[in-house]
């Protein structure tokens, strides 16, 4: 096998966002595009030779071939060993685990998470390091600049690997295993969770449909759920990961997983709906005729996170993302537990896990996670809500009212301007956060500003500053409003508007969402113009 150098050309569009690299598949498909950026995560590190790579992703169209280069040019650069999953197949979480298990360098996830895939869909790359969690900025920052200057990258002329069977073949001295995608992963919750008690929840007629999407949580599902926890066959449905998603579009919410939704919401209901999106570190929770938002999911399970063994004595704090309702700040606050706030970006809290300042974290965008790992985790997520309900004996929708009695309801909703101009939304942006400075004690009806500004972060561990375009407007009455462009589109921007209100009256608890939120939303209007400026009449997708 004869290892080598191959001249190329830089992308300049190779610039990570939210959570690493995504473009349009046909992006990827260009000749090198895949073998660039791989090179440039490579030669901003240093120490690999010898060393464990993890590599996986979510099924979607292309893997198959940007798998096979990486596997070559990772075999060129000399690490040590590389763990794939069986077919390609690992979900985010199960990579995350795979990495602490095996202490490995660690990974690259092939998947543009709940962006859609197919040959006109989205395709994506991201670097997990050895904390199991996406790297931190002052990396991807470094990787984006070798991807900007990158004139060879290293390959070699091994044969395809045949990832259709498990097992170890060896490529140089580069160890190459092939593992069950499913296996360590459900090993590793049946020792966090305690699945007797959730299987007796089964054994006494809990019902529930969990639909995966077509994406990469297909197989842990039927595995954990129906093979393990006793679940009828049938529970788990759309369970095979399809290279297109079979056209959908694989984010779990109550817009693209409209089908689960109808069902909570019909007289056929199950006692909970839930599902994952593209590479499994989401998760969406629908009761009977309950929709639960993520913000309120978190909260209940920060409220009974110590009732679960493994986390018994572990509980130090907890964490969101700014845009997330502040639910959680109201549930732990006389149990005396810090809440952390941090940018929207799953990699911002691997610093307080890491060194024990909280147990879980949360947002909005539907992820969940704990110390048990570095990556978000949809299927954790919906074992921990099936514990509870183990544990409490309580409905769904009694553990999110009698939380909503006790501490108020903090309503949310997010309105997003999906494929807007990149440049136009930019500069509306900016011209928002120019304004901010003028709005402290203007009123706008009822509300009045209590202060404006950008968002500016530092990392109360690594002291990092981060400092992302985004608008922060909180009112004297609860009340707030986001406004930040998405990191997680191929082409194109989102405008993101984050609309929140906390009410104290219970007669307004089961209020309509649009309803309570409608004069914040005209307020976002007035200050950003976003729909005078792009003319549009309305957002793409309200939440
Ligand atoms: C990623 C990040 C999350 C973030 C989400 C949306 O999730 O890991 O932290 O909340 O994107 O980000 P944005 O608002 O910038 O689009 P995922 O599931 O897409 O990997």
């Amino acid at each position: 096998m004869d290892i080598f150098s191959v001249k190329t050309t830089p992308f300049q569009d190779q610039q990570t966002g939210t959570g690493g690299l995504r473009r349009k598949t046909s992006v990827f498909k260009q000749k090198h595009y895949v073998e660039n950026f791989v090179q440039s995560i490579f030669d901003a590190c240093s120490g690999f030779e010898g060393k464990t790579l993890i590599l996986g992703g979510d099924g979607r169209y292309f893997n198959d071939r940007a798998i096979q280069a990486i596997i070559k040019l990772s075999v060129a650069n000399q690490f040590g060993r590389l763990i794939i999953g069986q077919n390609g197949l690992l979900s985010t979480p199960a990579v995350s685990h795979l990495i602490h298990k095996h202490k490995a360098f660690g990974a690259l996830i092939l998947s543009a998470s709940h962006n859609p895939g197919g040959p006109d869909g989205d395709m994506g790359i991201k670097f997990d390091t050895h904390t199991g969690s996406g790297a931190q900025e002052s990396l991807t920052n470094v990787i984006c600049e070798k991807a900007r200057t990158i004139d060879r990258f290293w390959t070699c002329d091994m044969p395809d690997v045949d990832l259709t069977k498990t097992g170890i073949t060896y490529a140089g001295a580069t160890e190459i295993q092939v593992i069950d995608s499913v296996y360590d992963y459900a090993a590793y919750m049946q020792q966090i969770f305690d699945f007797p008690a959730i299987k007796g929840l089964f054994e006494k007629g809990f019902t529930m449909r969990y639909d995966a999407l077509n994406a990469s949580s297909g197989p842990y599902a039927h595995y954990i759920f129906e093979k393990l926890l006793g679940a009828p066959v049938g529970t788990v449905v759309r369970g095979t990961p399809l290279p297109d998603f079979g056209g959908l579009h694989p984010e779990p919410n109550p817009v693209y997983a409209k089908d689960l939704c109808d069902l909570a919401y019909s007289d056929n209901a199950p006692d909970l709906c839930c599902a994952s999106d593209g590479d499994s570190d989401r998760y969406l929770l629908v009761a009977n005729h309950f929709y639960i938002t993520p913000s309120d999911a978190f909260a209940v399970m920060a409220d009974h996170i110590a009732e679960i063994p493994f986390y018994k004595d572990k509980v130090y704090g907890f964490a969101r993302s700014m845009p997330t309702a502040w639910a959680v700040d109201l549930v732990v606050k006389d149990k005396g537990y810090p809440v952390y706030e941090t940018p929207t970006g799953w990699k911002f809290f691997e610093s307080l896990l890491a060194n024990k300042k909280i147990t879980l974290c949360g947002e909005e965008s539907f992820g969940a996670s704990s110390l048990h790992m570095g990556e978000k985790d949809g299927i954790w997520a919906i074992l921990l809500w099936l514990n509870i309900l183990a544990y409490t004996g309580k409905t769904s929708e009694e553990l999110v009212t009698e939380m909503w009695d006790k501490y108020g309801r903090v309503f949310y909703s997010l309105h997003n301007y999906d494929g807007l101009d990149g440049k136009l939304a930019a500069q509306i942006v900016d011209d928002v956060v120019k304004k901010l400075p003028t709005l402290k004690g203007k009123k706008f009806g009822e509300y009045e500003v209590e202060s404006a500004g950008p968002y500016i972060y530092t990392d109360p561990i690594t002291k990092e500053v981060s400092s992302v375009p985004c608008a922060l407007i909180t009112f004297t009455n609860k009340s707030k409003i986001i406004m930040r462009l998405s990191g997680t589109t191929s082409a194109g921007a989102t405008y993101r508007i984050y609309l929140l209100r906390q009410v104290n009256d219970p007669a307004l608890y089961r209020q309509d969402l649009q309803i309570v939120v409608k004069d914040l939303a005209d307020i976002a209007e007035e200050i950003s113009e976003v729909k005078k400026r792009t003319g549009r009449s309305a957002p793409s997708v309200i939440l």
